[in-house]
């Protein structure tokens, strides 16, 4: 398996309701290119992204009738900018930007329940945070079959850089 440098960020991505891109499906593919834009606006070095591919994955939580989720993981190395809290807070505004940009809309939500997209920050490097807006590596990441499953695929490099 290879080894994951020292400033890996990893973040899961989640859908199971559709969005102006489509389909859950359609949106993970849609967001792709954002994501990689926005960690590339970060690092003037070349990044390296790793991509599980798109898992069809059954509910977790939440209410018992909602939809199939699909779900993946991209992992990105090659960060050069040491993991900070004040540098992970704003990837987290970055990330729920997107999350916005694609329907999501929290004050209409309940815990674990339906969404257009969820982007949650797994781990960035060993930054370890407990504040109340990010905890990282990401408090459940151990717990969750539909976030364990893609980021082993990348991790053990199965899936196309
Ligand atoms: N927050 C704290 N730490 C983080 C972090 N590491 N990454 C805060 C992202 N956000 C973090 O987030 C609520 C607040 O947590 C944010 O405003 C942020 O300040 P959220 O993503 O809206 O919460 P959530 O998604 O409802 O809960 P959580 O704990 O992220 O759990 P999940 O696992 O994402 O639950 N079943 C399947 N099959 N697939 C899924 O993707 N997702 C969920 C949502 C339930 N069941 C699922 C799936
Ligand atoms: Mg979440």
């Amino acid at each position: 398996m290879p080894s994951i440098d020292d400033a890996s960020v990893a973040v899961a991505l989640g859908a199971n309701q559709p969005s102006a891109a489509g389909s859950p499906r359609e949106t993970l593919v849609a967001v792709r290119p954002l994501l990689e834009d926005l960690l590339k606006s970060w690092s003037a070095q070349e990044l390296v992204f790793r991509w599980s591919s798109l898992h069809d994955t059954a509910p977790v939580g939440g209410p018992p009738d909602q939809p199939w989720y699909c779900n993946a993981v991209m992992l990105v190395e090659g960060l050069q900018a040491p993991p900070s809290v004040a540098a992970a807070l704003e990837l987290l505004d970055a990330l729920q930007g997107l999350e916005q940009q694609f329907g999501r809309n929290r004050s209409q939500e309940q815990r674990w329940g339906p969404r257009s997209l969820d982007l949650d920050l797994l781990f960035w490097g060993e930054l370890r945070l407990d504040h109340p807006r990010l905890q990282l590596p990401h408090p459940r990441l151990h717990l969750r079959r539909f976030v364990l499953g893609p980021l082993l695929e990348v991790m053990q490099g199965l899936a196309p850089t």
